[in-house]
């Protein structure tokens, strides 16, 4: 695998270009021209669109800026892996073939330069998180996506953008971060004591790098308040603060 390894999660894209939308993403592109001079690999860890849904002949069209960017890296020769979030699961061969090397549904292991890494959005991990993991299975699962694929993409959209507005709340409070901080870290530890390097998630909307038992949990931020982004030099793992003046 190509070095540096860049990490990056949860820039949640909205399907509103406001102008703040719009600063957004060019900080975004600034990012992924950057991973695109450096060569390396690219992780995206989740969360990239704030809703994505795929059909068999339709793509939503309010993230074509972002497809023409993260295509240009793949046009480089930079291999880019997404493992898919909970916002952006239902993806289809657009994803799969044209703009990533690799797509996970799934947690995923990986060796980079003898070293271990654990790849997870996050979202399902919690240990009290019962009802969540129930609803995901669900619309998740091949039937449900079978039946929404048929709903019209205009209504599918509207749905989505109703749940992302929704869903707006990712500043939580100290107390409630270190609950979700304590938690993970009892999920890391079952994997570090096992061998794992580096157990590297996105979905909480913090930015930390932890100590657990022998190994390391990494949260890499978002791009709403943090832009943050991991990098892995085939030694140290470290997370950077996005400067588009660096
Ligand atoms: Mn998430």
């Amino acid at each position: 695998m190509d070095l540096p390894v860049y990490f990056i999660s949860d820039t949640h894209l909205m399907l509103e270009a406001s102008e703040q939308e719009k600063a957004r993403r060019a900080k975004l592109f600034g990012f992924l021209r950057h991973v695109r001079s450096t060569g390396g690999t690219l992780f995206i860890v989740g969360d990239i669109f704030d809703y994505y849904f795929e059909y068999k002949d339709v793509i939503p069209k309010i993230y074509f800026d972002f497809f023409h960017e993260l295509y240009l890296v793949k046009n480089a020769g930079i291999d880019i892996h997404y493992v898919l979030g909970n916002h952006d699961y239902w993806v289809m061969d657009f994803i799969t073939e044209d703009l990533t090397t690799h797509t996970y549904f799934e947690d995923m292991s990986i060796n980079v330069n003898g070293k271990s890494f654990y790849i997870t959005h996050g979202d399902g991990h919690l240990s009290w998180d019962y009802g969540y993991r129930l609803l995901k299975a669900v619309i998740q699962s091949k039937p449900f996506i079978w039946l929404y694929r048929w709903v019209h993409p205009n209504i599918g959209y509207m749905f989505g953008n109703w749940i992302s507005k929704r869903g707006k709340h990712y500043d939580h409070d100290e107390t409630y971060n270190k609950k979700i901080l304590d938690d993970l870290k009892i999920f890391a530890s079952k994997l570090t004591e096992n061998g794992t390097d580096f157990v590297i998630c996105g979905h909480y909307h913090q930015a930390t790098v932890e100590d657990v038992g022998p190994g390391k949990l990494v949260i890499l931020g978002d791009w709403l308040t943090f832009f943050t982004y991991g990098v892995f030099d085939g030694n140290e793992f470290s997370i950077q603060k996005w400067d588009e003046n660096a």
